[in-house]
Order: structure tokens, then sequence, then C-alpha cells
């Protein structure tokens, strides 16, 4: 099974009638039936009539994540509630939750759209799918979920957490595909060594699905490794969906954008002026096959770049490069930008170590401070301080060279950074306590 559906393979001109013509139903809807997007409509010299080509879109108005929460928890929902059939949210630990609302029309062409990208991931019917994304509010789980299931695949529900018993369940039941954060497949890996299972015989795992943040394609070495499987990148978020935005295909070398149901552009996010395929920028998204909750031109602050060249697999979807961070993720240290992605890069090419790290931030006498701590490998642990020394003045060089500042590195014992079971916490920023951030 090479891919689901053919519109996966669309030839580019149908594909692009199909997006204007689902673009322009949309923002019909929009106008009709939520009084945030008909304010925006009556403010812009462009009105939705206007729309004659797909590059028109750049003339309408962008929504924001304020948007959202200023019209939270349904203000931006154009059906009315009666015919919501989900309601999923983001945590909110950073403001008010986002929130979106699904129809059942809307639940179905999800579960499609997941069920692609498990069949990109080699997923088919006679695959047994572990979800361990977190059920809930959350969308990974019962994203993934759906999706498996319309493909007919057998699924275990088992959420998050637990990961012994995980580890157990996907010996027993011959979990053949893993669907989880790609730090939380790490764990697992960890947990395996330590309870003796040897992933190249007492596991069937072919494929991980894993997303939900950012990683590396080092952190993909060091996973397809641990776990002796083929491991792909999955993205989306909540707002416009959840998962099933985009998905990497086998030949790994961009997440195919499903725009049958997403527009993509890629903006400058300073001026917000549209870049060309090939520059990095910020994704913005305009969904056009939901009723639930549509969002025009949403702002998702990921970072990546558009690649409108063919792909050998023969979808015709434009890819998204792998994301290098948010923009609200970039940290500014000392006036130099550094993504955390950055940081891993290099930390998973210096032998020794483990893939598990975090970086603090503080701010001492008006300086910035970066301190990067890392674990040693079970193998290379050493508590002989001239090898730590050593092996920090390496790592603190290498940061040097490549991002051009100064780290403090701090090597850790094995197993004692926080490990999570869903999304990794990567950076704890301590200026932002002290109110001065950047
Ligand atoms: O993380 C949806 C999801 C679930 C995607 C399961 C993939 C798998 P949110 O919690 O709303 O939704 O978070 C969305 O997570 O804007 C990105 O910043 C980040 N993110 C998601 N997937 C990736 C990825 C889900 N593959 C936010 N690479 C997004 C990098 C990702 N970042």
């Amino acid at each position: 099974m090479e891919y689901l559906n053919e519109v996966e393979v669309m030839p580019r001109e149908q594909l692009d009638a199909l997006k204007l013509e689902r673009l322009r139903a949309t923002l019909a809807r929009l106008n009709e039936h939520v009084p945030f997007y008909r304010e925006k409509f009556k403010d812009s010299e462009f009105r939705p009539g206007d729309l004659k080509s797909l590059d028109d879109l750049a003339s309408l108005p962008f929504t924001l994540k304020d948007d959202l929460r200023d019209n939270y928890p349904f203000g931006l929902f154009a059906v009315p509630m009666r015919d919501i059939v989900r309601i999923h949210a983001s945590s909110g630990t950073t403001g008010k939750p986002t929130v979106d609302g699904y129809t059942a029309k809307d639940i179905r062409v999800w579960a499609e759209l997941v069920a692609r990208a498990i069949v990109a991931g080699m997923g088919t019917p006679d695959d047994v799918v572990q979800v361990a994304y977190g059920y809930g509010l959350f969308t990974g789980g019962l994203g993934l979920h759906y999706g498996a299931e319309l493909l007919g695949a057998s699924v275990i529900p088992i959420s998050g957490g637990n990961t012994k018993r995980q580890i157990r369940l996907m010996v027993d039941f011959g979990s053949t595909i893993l669907a989880c954060t790609p730090s939380y497949a790490l764990n697992m890996a960890e947990e395996m060594r330590e309870m003796g299972i040897d992933p190249a015989k007492d596991i069937k795992l072919k494929s991980g699905i894993f997303g939900a943040e950012p990683w590396t394609e080092e952190m993909r070495v060091q996973l397809e490794a641990a776990l002796n499987l083929s491991a792909i990148d999955i993205y989306g978020l909540s707002e416009t969906m959840g998962p099933g935005v985009a998905i990497e295909c086998q030949e790994k070398n961009g997440l195919h954008i499903f725009e049958d149901s997403f527009i993509p552009e890629i903006i400058d996010s300073e001026t917000g002026r549209v870049l060309p395929p090939g520059t990095a920028g910020e994704l913005v998204i305009t969904n056009i096959n939901k009723e639930g909750m549509s969002l025009l031109r949403y702002r998702t602050r990921d970072i990546t770049r558009l690649d409108t060249t063919e792909c050998p697999c023969g979808r015709t979807h434009y890819r998204i490069h792998r994301f290098m961070g948010r923009t609200d993720d970039m940290l500014v240290i000392r006036g130099v930008n550094v993504f955390p992605s950055q940081i891993e890069m290099i930390l998973m090419q210096i032998p020794g170590l483990a893939p598990q790290y975090q970086i603090v931030v503080d701010r001492v006498s008006n300086l910035d401070v970066l301190e990067v701590q890392v674990e040693m490998s079970e193998e290379n642990f050493s508590d002989e301080i001239k090898v730590l020394e050593e092996l920090e003045n390496r790592i603190a060089g290498e940061i040097a060279t490549y991002l051009g500042i100064k780290a403090r590195v701090s090597l850790k014992e094995p197993k004692s950074i926080r490990r999570s079971d869903g999304k990794a916490v990567r950076v704890i920023d301590n200026r932002k306590l002290l109110g001065g951030a950047s």
C-alpha cells in the first residue's frame, strides 16, 4: 500500500482547482457564520467574493493565537453547538486554552487524514498500532486512534505513561507500529534495555510515527537504532485539526502537507510577507475542509520551509521541511538566536552522551547565561573529574564553534534528567520569572 487516497497523487492543476473551490466555500461560510471573520472582512479592502485565484489568499487577514483566546471558548465555531460532536483544547499552560470544535464530518475527514499518514508510515490493515500519545483534550491519542481504526489496523489505545506496561504489552500483543512523541519513544527504549528486552528479537515494531514536538535528524538516527524501526515525522496542531496535517513518506525528505485540507504559506514573521519556496519562515495554515471551526491564515509560529519539488514517492502534495522549532522557542542569548534543536543536533553527534538534555537560561548581573545539562550514557559514565572536564570542554567548544555562543556544560548522571511521557520540556528559561525574557 503506497498511499491511501487518490487525492494524494492528484495532478497539481487539479489539486489547485480543488483548493480554490474549497477556499471560496470556506470564506463564504466564515463570512456568514463567524462574526469575528465578518468584521475582519469588513475592515479589509479585499472581500471574500473578490477571490479569483489562490494568490489572492495573501490579501486576506491572518488569524493569531490571541484571536482564539479572545474568542474563548466557542466564539470561532462556524456551526451551532448542536452540530459539534467533539471538542479538543490545548493544555493552556501559557494562557487560556485554545479550543477546537469538530462536526461528525470533521471527525471523518480527520480520521482519513491520519489514516493517510499511517499508510505513509508503512501502515496496513494488518498492523497492530500502539497509540501511546495522550488521550483526552490533547489531539494526539484520539487523532491517531481514529485514523488507525479507519485504516482497519488493530489499535491498542494505551495512551502515554506506565512505561513498563507499555513494553510488556508491546511484546505480548506484537505491536508493529508505535505512535508517540519522539522523546517518549526514547524513554521506552531506555526502559526496554533495563528490562533486558532486545528490540531486534523480542519486539515486532517496524515503524514509529513520532511528532507533537520538534526533533532532529540526529534524534531519528538514535531512535531507529534503539528501537530497530523506521521513524517518521508527523506534524499537526490542535488549532487546525490535530495530528495528520503533514507527514513524511518513506523518502524522509520532508513532510507532505495534505493540501486538499490545509493550504500552507511561509511568511516572514516580522513583516507578514509571503516568502518563496525554499526560504525558511513561519508556517501559516488555512483550513479548507473543516466545518466546526476553520481558521483563515493561522499563524502557527512553527518555522520551516516549503518544498515544491517532485517527490519520488508519487505524492503530489508539497512538502514542508522538518521543523527547526517555534518562533517562541527561539532563545536570544546575548543577542544570538538559538533554537533548542540546534543544541540537540550538536549533542547527538558527540559520542558518550545519552539523548537526554535540558537547556537552562538565566540572567546573572544583567548577562544571559546558558547552561546545557546533558546525561552521559550508561556505558560511558564516569565520575573521574578529568574525564568529565574534558568532555564538558569539548561540548562547550562545539557549541561555540557552531552557534557562536558560550555555554556552561554540566554532564549529568544517567537517568537524572526528568523524563516525560508526552512532550519533553527541553528549556527552562528563568529569565521569564525575572520578567526579562526575550
Ligand atoms: O501536538 C498535535 C499532534 C499530535 C501532532 C500528535 C503530531 C502528533 P498541539 O498540542 O496543539 O498539537 O501542539 C502543536 O506542536 O504548533 C508545533 O509547535 C509542535 N509540533 C507538532 N508536531 C511537530 C513536529 C499536537 N512533527 C504544536 N515537529 C505545533 C515539530 C511539532 N513540532
